[in-house]
């Protein structure tokens, strides 16, 4: 079809890149690399541009959600742009009061704790939220080449934030509810899985390349309850998207022992945290998977050689990967000095270098 770009072609788009390859498990020419929270409070461009725009409003104006994403492409040279956005943004558009507030994160109005509250989060439609529609239409015309990766909060981690009410160490009142009020959890958990599914629709049809599920907190829970009261509802986020056409990536951190089950929710990639080293993640999650992951954030703020010597690691235990996407194994921190992050990009294109025997 004309879309679908021939390996002959010089222009092959995105859906042909670095990335794409590597979460298809294809030869690629080096190894992609990205990180979680890229665009974010490390670049001073990024804190110019906030300075006096709050967190939800920004993401709901297209022309800085493009400018923000496009800033570590720009600066980095990674191999994808991730939207700028927040897992809270759906929640928001399907009428859940909230607000995410500086220095702590999102905070929810009201706290559910009823089936009546979980009635009252409604379904989303593109309409809902017609501006990530908008920007990432903008971002795929700016990026030719380079692919945007989509993303949404899975059901687990979003629940966690309306039942707490915030940000929670230990997600005790949401384990509270989902071992005592099971059916109020099943329902909670499955009207998110509709809005997350829609949200990634709606960010697929406008030409994201991949997408990305952030469980970030189920590894807080064992593998039994993952399996029982979370897997089905991410499950069919994920089934949900199979006929879409773009990879999957599913993420938690502190996951080493959920990853096969994560993996089994119906990733195409799963994410690593650095808790895990890549080749014995391979082991557990199987050779159908690829895996992103997995410096440690803290590393950055280490010594070059420190740094140079774990991303050597990494691309090395990566190996045994069927396919391997140089990522962090959490989201950056602000502290981290930006052209830090640039020189791990060019590090990790040099030294994974080679023929691309396709
Ligand atoms: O004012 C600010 O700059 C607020 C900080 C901030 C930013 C930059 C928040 C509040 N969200 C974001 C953007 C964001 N959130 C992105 C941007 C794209 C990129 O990666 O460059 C993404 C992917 C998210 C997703 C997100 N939000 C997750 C999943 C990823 C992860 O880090 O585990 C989670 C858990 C959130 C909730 C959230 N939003 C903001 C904060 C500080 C938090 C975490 C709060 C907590 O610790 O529970």
């Amino acid at each position: 079809t004309g879309t679908v770009a021939r390996d002959d072609d010089p222009r092959r788009g995105p859906a042909d890149s670095p990335f794409v390859r590597a979460c298809r498990r294809r030869p690629v020419p080096h190894t992609p690399v990205w990180f979680m929270r890229q665009a974010g409070r490390s670049l001073p461009e990024y804190r110019q541009i906030r300075a006096n725009v709050a967190m939800l409003e920004s993401c709901r104006r297209p022309d800085l959600v493009t400018e923000i994403t496009l800033q570590p492409v720009r600066r980095h040279g990674v191999d994808a742009a991730i939207l700028f956005s927040d897992i809270v943004v759906p929640v928001a558009a399907a009428g859940v009061d909230l607000d995410i507030v500086p220095g702590t994160g999102p905070v929810v109005a009201e706290p559910v704790r009823t089936l009546d509250q979980v009635e009252k989060i409604r379904p989303i439609t593109r309409d809902d939220v017609s501006y990530v529609d908008e920007a990432v239409r903008l971002l795929v015309a700016e990026l030719g080449d380079t692919p945007l990766i989509g993303f949404a909060g899975a059901p687990f981690t979003l629940a966690s934030y309306l039942v707490e009410g915030g940000p929670s160490r230990t997600h005790a009142k949401t384990k509270a509810l989902m071992y005592g009020q099971p059916e109020l959890w099943h329902a909670l958990a499955g009207r998110l899985a509709e809005i997350t599914l829609a949200f990634l629709r709606v960010q697929i049809d406008a030409g994201v390349s991949a997408v990305q599920l952030f469980d970030s907190w189920a590894g807080a829970l064992s593998e039994a309850d993952y399996r029982r009261f979370v897997l089905p509802h991410s499950a069919a986020v994920l089934a949900g998207l199979a006929d879409a056409g773009v990879p999957r990536i599913h993420f938690g951190v502190g996951t080493g022992e959920l990853l096969s089950t994560m993996g089994e929710a119906g990733a195409d990639v799963v994410g690593v945290d650095w808790r895990t080293p890549l080749d014995v993640a391979t082991g557990r999650i199987g050779p159908d998977r690829a895996v992103q992951g997995n410096l440690d954030p803290c590393v950055l703020l280490a010594p070059w050689p420190v740094v140079e010597a774990e991303v050597r690691r990494i691309l090395e235990q990566g190996r045994a990967a069927p396919g391997h996407v140089f990522n962090l194994g959490h989201g950056v921190l602000p502290e981290t000095d930006p052209d830090v992050l640039t020189r791990v990009v060019a590090l990790v294109h040099e030294l994974s270098a080679g023929p691309a025997d396709q």
